[in-house]
């Protein structure tokens, strides 16, 4: 059976095509730095959003029209399987993502709910067999069943955190069984409403025990995926605990387990963090822990997670420089963690909204590509940071020096000059640099 009649395989047309239906700017076989499109960007496919969303908020029920909705219980997620492969080789995109929960319906207990997931397993592992699209990431949601409502393995309830170690170990198993690149940990409901009533120092240390537990396991079974936390500050829980890259960061050092992960950097997190979605990308780069990417991007008027397909350029085009100088993602991917709005609720929408998330990103990939080649950045960070090659900057970087030393240097300088930081000219290179894309420069 199709569940998408009316789609035909996408392809790449090149910028002046009017079908809506195709690429303009991914085109999987141009070569970017050496990789094609399709090795640089790695795309992925969330199974949460794509076949399960429904459109539902907190205040109206669902709008989307599905055709597998026809189905329920154990149908539906099949009826969901064959739908994704459909749309997987619909759309050409290599990887796709899931929580257990999307992919089969929880049992009346855990045995139940892990027969439903072997059944599903099966079913994809079959599928898998022929069709290109590989597991970018598995992952166990702990955060949508009331028995997670005070967290899972920072849960202040012993029952529920040997709840949470079986569903991450069955993920395990799972992530082994279908291939998966990564295993992904967000902790949806690890963090506390309020200190009144929360021991913070329990909590992080039986978390980190958890994750420690998990590495155990997964070295057990011979799983070698990359380990991945995504950090994100608060929604639902009021203040999570992986808040951000450095916070994350902080707690992998301190619980020994930096060997073990690295970061998955959604957008519209760092937005809710108060960083730029680059800033999140930075520092997870410059510690060598740059993962893998939920690709999405929020509203600037709004200070929730809305999880909207990435149309922005700018933010593209700055996030693909840090993947390029990180020299790509490895293992991880662009993984659209994204949702088509309410009012789209058509299947085709599913199509436009990927396909223009994956143009934004080939636009972004290329741009930031001749922003490297050109060292338009480069140039201008290597001169603002010149005086550490030479004399006292030079001492300093080597650790040569002391407060005695820079005193004395410090009280021969008389008045310091500086230089203009020159952001604004910054700024008008790169929309020149973008200009570029749309009047064709890059659009062979
Ligand atoms: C929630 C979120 C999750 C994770 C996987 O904000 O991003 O969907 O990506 O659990
Ligand atoms: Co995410």
């Amino acid at each position: 059976m199709s569940y998408f009649k009316n789609m035909n395989k996408v392809t790449f047309e090149g910028p002046k095509s009017s079908n809506p239906f195709a690429f303009k700017y991914y085109n999987p076989e141009e070569t970017i730095n050496g990789k094609t499109m399709e090795e640089l960007l790695r795309f992925s496919v969330a199974y949460w959003h794509t076949f399960v969303g429904d459109g539902s908020d907190p205040f109206g029920a669902g709008t989307m029209i599905r055709e597998w909705d026809q189905y329920t219980g154990m149908d539906l997620a099949k009826a969901r399987v064959e739908a994704a492969f459909e749309l997987f080789e619909k759309l050409d995109v290599p990887f796709f993502c899931f929580h257990d929960v999307d992919i089969a319906p929880e049992g009346q207990n855990l045995r139940e709910t892990y027969a439903n997931l072997d059944d599903i397993v099966a079913m994809i592992k079959d599928y898998m067999k022929t069709s290109k699209t590989k597991l970018l990431w598995n992952t166990a949601n702990m955060f949508t069943h009331p028995r997670w409502l005070h967290g899972a393995a920072t849960s202040p309830n012993a029952d529920v955190y040997a709840y949470a170690a079986a569903k991450v170990k069955k993920g395990l198993e799972i992530g082994k069984e279908l291939g998966a690149e990564n295993y992904v940990f967000w902790g949806g409901r690890e963090g506390y409403e309020t200190l009144l009533n929360t021991d913070m120092k329990q909590e992080l240390d039986n978390l980190a025990r958890f994750f420690h537990m998990a590495k155990d396991y997964a070295k057990e079974i011979g799983f070698d995926a990359q380990f991945l936390i995504e950090p994100k500050p608060k929604e639902p829980t009021k203040h999570q605990y992986d808040f951000d890259v450095a916070t994350g960061l902080a707690f992998l050092q301190k619980y020994d387990l930096t060997d073990t992960f690295k970061f998955n950097v959604e957008a519209n997190h760092a937005t809710l963090a108060g960083h730029t979605f680059e800033h999140e990308l930075r520092v997870a780069r410059i510690n060598g822990m740059l993962g893998s990417v939920d690709a999405n991007q929020g509203d600037t008027l709004l200070g929730w997670d809305t999880d909207e397909f990435p149309t922005d350029l700018y933010a593209t085009t700055l996030a693909m420089y840090e993947i390029l100088k990180n020299g790509g993602l490895g293992t991880g991917g662009l993984n659209f963690d994204a949702k088509v709005k309410r009012g789209s609720f058509d299947q085709e929408d599913l199509f436009h909204a990927h396909i223009a998330g994956m143009d934004a990103f080939a636009i972004g990939a290329k741009v930031a590509q001749r922003l490297i080649e050109d060292g338009v950045l480069d140039s201008v960070v290597e001169d603002r940071y010149s005086s550490y090659t030479k004399g006292i900057g030079l001492e300093i970087v080597e650790g040569q020096t002391d407060f005695h030393q820079l005193e004395q240097y410090a009280l021969e300088l008389g008045e310091v000059g500086n230089k203009s930081g020159r952001q604004e000219k910054l700024k008008g290179i790169i929309n020149q640099y973008l200009l570029e894309a749309y009047t064709g420069v890059y659009a062979s």
